[in-house]
């Protein structure tokens, strides 16, 4: 008989050690994740929403299960128009609207009937000198003045410190307190290059701990593939609050995408989260859909290669059991099952196939058809959906489990 696991990805993990048990340790605070696939995600190259597309993202996203979505009302007229409407669409999600330490901006969030804002000021000295040509005493007061605008209004607010892992550290930990002690509710510790390594991230985190209790998002940027590593770095120094965007879209080569965060804190933390995972799959595609940026096959979890099998001595052990080389059920996130047929055939994959087609037939029979798939030279013919349930195929024989 062969394995099937239940859809439930916490119970329904292949037993593993990982590595030992600290691995599944529980995080020092319950995570949320805040999906800006609205704001950041816009500002992939190549992508723009319309405002119908917007709405149903942030429809879909809601019902998923994120705890903020955030969109820029500064943008364009008709950002401005989505982002109010976002707040009159009564989702439980709570909507932030991202702005710039500007009171005329804070002025169009209001008028979209903002709850809560995110503004954001660098504090690296490369920005403050080369970007935005000010002093660190100016960005400092432009920085509390906007704060204290805002609060003015009862608005609350996050304050994001752009290009957080360049900046002196001093000067970081004195703008965390001032804005905290100005009114900010959350703080944003961006990895805005992408240039920390996780090890980085921690103490990054921890340093600003020390000074401020306000609780601290993570937003990591991927230029050198780091971004959820980091991320997870992060909450583990105890920060609260992840950024995600479907697919992982985002300025340059983004940031981490919802599918690999709500699964790494699902399976390696355990985080009680309440998400719709099976939805997963939709939300890549609706975005890919949306923007025909497709994403890659070997995209983690949602990706069309992420369940896809295809060496003999692999099909053969997922015929048996999939836990073998699956780390959550397929249909747990949306995704499909399927094995691929050609080349790189064994006796057992030609043993199902055969039974697929009705041929109750024997191992001599599944060998001549794995060897004739090889003679004919053409790499990978095609592919065949595996079911959740398999009635097991596999041969008795478990030679192929140890065949290169
Ligand atoms: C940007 C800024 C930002 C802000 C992140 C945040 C960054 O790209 O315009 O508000 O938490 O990466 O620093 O996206
Ligand atoms: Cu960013």
């Amino acid at each position: 008989m062969s394995q099937s696991y239940s859809s439930d990805i916490a119970t329904g993990l292949t037993p593993h050690s990982n590595w030992y048990n600290d691995v599944n340790a529980s995080l020092p605070k319950r995570v949320h994740l805040l999906d800006t696939t609205l704001r950041e995600g816009e500002q992939s190259p190549g992508i723009s929403f319309t405002t119908r597309q917007r709405l149903q993202i942030a429809w879909m996203l809601d019902y998923f299960g994120v705890d903020c979505i955030e969109i820029s009302p500064i943008i364009s007229p008709e950002h401005e128009e989505s982002c109010k409407t976002m707040m009159e669409a009564g989702l439980s999600a709570t909507i932030v609207a991202h702005v710039r330490t500007l009171a005329k901006d804070i002025d169009v969030a209001r008028r979209c009937g903002a709850d809560w804002i995110a503004m954001y000021h660098s504090v690296s000295d490369v920005h403050l000198q080369h970007k935005l040509r000010v002093s660190r005493e100016v960005a400092v007061q432009r920085s509390i003045d906007a704060v204290e605008y805002a609060k003015s209004y009862g608005l609350k607010l996050r304050f994001t410190m752009e290009d957080a892992s360049r900046a002196d550290p001093d000067f970081l930990k004195s703008v965390c307190t001032l804005v905290s002690k100005a009114g900010a509710d959350r703080i944003s510790l961006p990895d805005t290059l992408g240039v920390l390594r996780p090890m980085g991230m921690y103490n990054l985190v921890q340093t600003v701990r020390k000074v401020i209790d306000t609780p601290i998002d993570l937003h990591c940027h991927n230029d050198i593939g780091l971004a959820l590593a980091n991320a997870l770095a992060g909450v583990e120094a105890g920060a609260d609050q992840i950024h995600t965007s479907i697919n992982g879209l985002g300025e340059r080569v983004g940031i981490p995408s919802l599918a690999e965060v709500a699964i790494a804190l699902k399976l390696l933390y355990k985080e009680d989260m309440k998400l719709r995972l099976e939805m997963l799959h939709d939300l890549s595609e609706l975005v890919s859909g949306y923007t025909g940026v497709v994403t890659s096959p070997s995209e983690p979890i949602v990706g069309e290669n992420a369940y896809k099998h295809k060496a003999g001595t692999h099909v053969a052990a997922i015929i048996r059991s999939p836990t073998a080389y699956e780390i959550i059920p397929p249909k747990s996130v949306g995704n499909r099952r399927r094995i691929v047929f050609g080349e790189l055939s064994g006796k057992n994959g030609a043993a199902h196939l055969l039974s697929i087609l009705g041929m109750k037939l024997g191992e001599t029979e599944a060998m001549q058809m794995a060897q004739g798939l090889k003679s004919l030279h053409l790499g990978d013919l095609f592919e065949l959906e595996l079911s959740e349930t398999l009635e097991s195929a596999a041969l008795q024989s478990d030679e192929e489990g140890q065949q290169e």
